[in-house]
């Protein structure tokens, strides 16, 4: 078998090679010519733990080739990104131009699937694109393409994937998928396909579940994640600790509350409920709150900082020195995209006093806007310690009295 994918990224590198570790040939492309020269030495150009191995290894033994241009194939990958506009539209234009470079490769018998993140009703989409552009892979190619009920000489489906960060390698193989066919042939196909590397089970259902699957998957997280945020404000207010209550009621048989912190982050949770809200803005109420919540959480953040340099230089007659302890979208990584943690360091930047301001992100080794400082030094300096990502690093810091310490993050009550 032969495999294309197209989009050499997070989700489509990893793959890649894990396919071409089971002994599939697989043609990775991409349309970043460095990424594909990296690739192709043997290298990767992300971090992911133990990609690096199982890349050198397919691409030394031949199973494993990157280009920028796709190639005839048996099955073809598409696991590129789905960005959104700045008025929350998702843009699947990359999914488009991916299926447009492979649609004149098509030929009877072969599988096509998308795995990327999409709005409900994209595969389908894609069907009718590929029916329009080859009506000979129609079994009636002088019907009017119908994706729901017509009949194609390819397969076609969706797959998302579900991999957490840091995580892929082991997860991609012992995850359970969801696979959404446009028939129940397409289906059936792909999931023979998914079973010759993954060990999870393979969940069946029909395209347009398997997609809104993936978004109510980030959408209940993000949803979750905002209640323990709201907690956080009522119980400042309230003059409660959130992590107490939340461990208390954690007690109760039933509830699992989520931990508050500075926002959400990352390229997904914080992305692809708009996909829902977007095509359903009536419906979906809570989503869209759940939202606006952890977006607010970066703003409230960066407000309570702002108000404690206020108090502290009204008190002191000095203004002080504030450690910002965190710059990445979640603990114990480098990954800095769509963080409210860098948010809010730049918020802070912006702040006209006298002060200084240290940031600190122990997991990189240095920010071209942003001048880092050892976490250490930045502790020992400031006045004011924000601290916005529980970062293993951080819970050695013992507890000064003599600060005034903003942990929004809970990395002090662990
Ligand atoms: N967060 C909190 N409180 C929590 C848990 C997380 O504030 O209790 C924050 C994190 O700090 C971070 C954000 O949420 O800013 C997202 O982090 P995450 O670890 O929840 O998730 P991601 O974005 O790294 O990966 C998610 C995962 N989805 C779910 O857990 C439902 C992953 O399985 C998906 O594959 C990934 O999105 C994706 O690619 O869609």
């Amino acid at each position: 078998m032969n495999v294309c994918t197209i989009g050499l990224g997070y989700i489509g590198l990893p793959t890649s090679a894990l396919m071409a570790d089971n002994l599939i040939r697989v043609h990775g492309v991409d349309i970043n010519q460095s990424v594909v020269e990296t690739i192709n030495q043997g290298k990767i150009h992300i971090l992911e733990e133990g990609l690096e191995d199982v890349v050198k290894k397919t691409v030394e033994s031949g199973y494993f080739k990157a280009d920028t241009k796709a190639k005839l194939s048996d099955v073809y990958l598409v696991v590129v990104p789905t960005p959104f506009s700045s008025n929350y539209e998702p843009d699947i234009s990359y999914i488009k131009a991916a299926t447009e470079s492979i649609v004149p490769l098509l030929k009877e018998g072969d599988l096509y699937i998308i795995e990327s993140t999409s709005p409900i009703g994209t595969t389908e989409k894609m069907a009718r694109l590929i029916a329009s552009k080859r009506p000979d892979l129609l079994n009636n190619p002088d019907e009017v393409f119908d994706p729901q009920c017509s009949k194609m000489k390819i397969s076609i489906a969706y797959c998302p994937e579900r991999v957490l960060p840091g995580n892929v390698m082991y997860e991609l193989v012992h995850n359970d998928r969801v696979i959404g066919g446009l028939d129940k042939e397409s289906t059936d196909k792909a999931c023979e396909f998914y079973s010759t590397f993954v060990k999870g089970e393979l969940h069946k259902t029909n395209s347009r579940t398997a997609e809104m699957c993936k978004l109510t998957e980030n959408a209940s997280r993000d949803v979750q994640i905002a209640f323990a945020n709201e907690l956080s404000i009522i119980c400042d207010k309230a003059d409660v600790d959130p992590w107490e209550l939340i461990h208390l009621a954690n007690k109760h048989p039933r509830v699992n509350i989520l931990q508050p912190g500075c926002g959400v982050g990352g390229h997904c949770i914080a992305v692809d409920p708009w996909f829902i809200v977007s095509d359903y803005p009536l419906e979906s109420r809570m989503i869209a709150s759940a939202r606006e919540i952890n977006n607010h959480k970066a703003f409230w953040c960066a407000d309570k900082i702002k108000s404690e340099i206020k108090s502290f230089e009204l008190k002191k007659k000095l203004p002080p020195v504030v450690a910002i302890m965190g710059l990445a979208f979640k603990p114990n990584i480098d990954d800095l995209r769509e963080s409210p943690a860098k948010y809010i360091a730049m918020k802070v930047l912006q702040t006209d006093f006298g002060g200084e301001v240290l940031f600190c992100e122990p997991n990189i080794e240095d920010h071209e806007n942003l001048k880092l400082t050892h976490y250490t030094d930045a502790y020992n300096r400031a006045d004011i310690v924000a601290f916005l990502v529980a970062h293993d690093q951080f819970k050695t810091l013992s507890m000064n009295k003599e600060k005034v310490i903003l942990d929004f993050c809970g990395v002090m009550k662990n």
